[in-house]
């Protein structure tokens, strides 16, 4: 059955879910898609496995079928989160799908304005903070501490990182082989730490030889795991990242370390030049957090230390959720007159 959701798909690798308790949207199985003219730029074969294809648009819907489908199975009678956005959108959708209510605590006016309309489409109670979101996730942790029966569907929740390791799998099973290096966005540390964990039970259930070499990159005004210390003010263009203290930051460092890859910033103008790039170049259109992944891999090869081999940078999440960082740099024209001369004078083609 196509898209039958992670939960059915990778069973024996997750916690035990009773059936009637999986609630699921049909996530997981995106594309792993062929990089045709950025593998040039980055000097290895480069494929972009497009999370945004998942049904809230985001590698969240992975780790949040896992963690709702667990509050419903004990009987949680809500859930809460701390999000940049993404989490939000997700945990919104899998509660109503769960049928537990949800609450999602953010950044006031920090995150994209797709991730709001989605929250408030799928009728979770948002609660804007003036606080960004380190504040918002300690508050979030508390409530759930203090409230009972309120699960945290953050994730610090193992429930998350057991779901989110499932793209590892993915990813290996599309190459045949895992790649030689995977790159992507750090922000709280939870998907690094998630497609490592994958990586490695892929290798040690026998399935491969070897696992890649972890590369993640964070934005650099938002890397408190490049810096060595956390970020009070964290601040950057891909509001998705705009994290000063991760939670996972052991989980990111192991991963890297182990593998021998590493955790570098890049700064928001290679990150929009590379979410440009791969809208222009690939036809793929992501977030600009998303963009993280290729802008280090771009970045790397500049400075004669490129990624060789196979390579996978993950896409976290749609374009379509952040429409403020597109029409900051470009606007619709002016509309013109319904005729052929006008509509052909806009478009400076001469017939031939
Ligand atoms: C598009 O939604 O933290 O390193 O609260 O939305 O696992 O945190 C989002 C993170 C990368 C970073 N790309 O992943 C949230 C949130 C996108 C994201 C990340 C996020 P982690």
């Amino acid at each position: 059955m196509a898209r039958q959701g992670v939960i059915r798909r990778y069973r024996g690798w997750l916690p035990e879910i009773p059936d009637d308790a999986i609630a699921t949207i049909g996530e997981g199985e995106t594309p792993l898609v062929e990089a045709l003219r950025i593998s040039d730029r980055v000097g290895a074969r480069l494929f972009l496995k497009f999370e945004g294809m998942n049904p809230t648009a985001s590698f969240k819907d992975r780790g949040m079928t896992v963690a709702m489908s667990r509050a419903a199975a004990t009987g949680s009678r809500a859930c809460v989160c701390a999000s940049t956005g993404n989490t939000a959108a997700s945990a919104a959708a899998y509660a109503a799908r769960a049928g537990i209510e949800c609450f999602v605590v953010v950044p006031a006016g920090k995150i994209a304005l797709g991730k709001a309309v989605q929250v408030l489409a799928h009728g979770a109670r948002i609660v804007q903070i003036e606080g960004n979101f380190d504040a918002a996730l300690k508050l979030s942790k508390r409530i759930a501490d203090e409230l009972g029966d309120v699960t945290l569907v953050n994730s610090v929740n193992p429930d998350r990182i057991e779901g989110q390791k499932t793209a590892a799998f993915e990813v290996a099973e599309a190459l045949g082989d895992p790649p030689d290096a995977l790159a992507l966005p750090v922000g709280n540390a939870g998907n690094i730490t998630s497609y490592w964990k994958g990586f490695c039970e892929w290798r040690g259930a026998g399935h491969a030889d070897s696992a890649p070499l972890m590369l993640g990159f964070q934005a650099e005004g938002a890397s408190p795991l490049v810096a060595g210390h956390d970020f009070e003010s964290p601040e950057t263009v891909a509001s998705a990242i705009r994290i000063g203290s991760p939670a996972s930051r052991e989980g990111a460092l192991s991963a890297a370390r182990e593998s021998g890859g590493l955790i570098e910033s890049v700064t928001d103008g290679e990150i929009l030049a590379a979410q440009e790039l791969l809208a222009k170049e690939e036809g793929v259109f992501c977030e600009p957090a998303s963009a993280a992944g290729i802008a280090g891999l771009i970045k790397l090869a500049g400075e004669g230390r490129g990624a060789e081999g196979t390579v996978v940078s993950v896409l976290t999440g749609h374009g379509l959720k952040d429409p403020d960082v597109i029409l900051g740099r470009v606007q619709l024209p002016d509309p013109v007159p319904a005729t052929f001369e006008a509509v052909a004078g806009r478009m400076e083609m001469s017939a031939r």
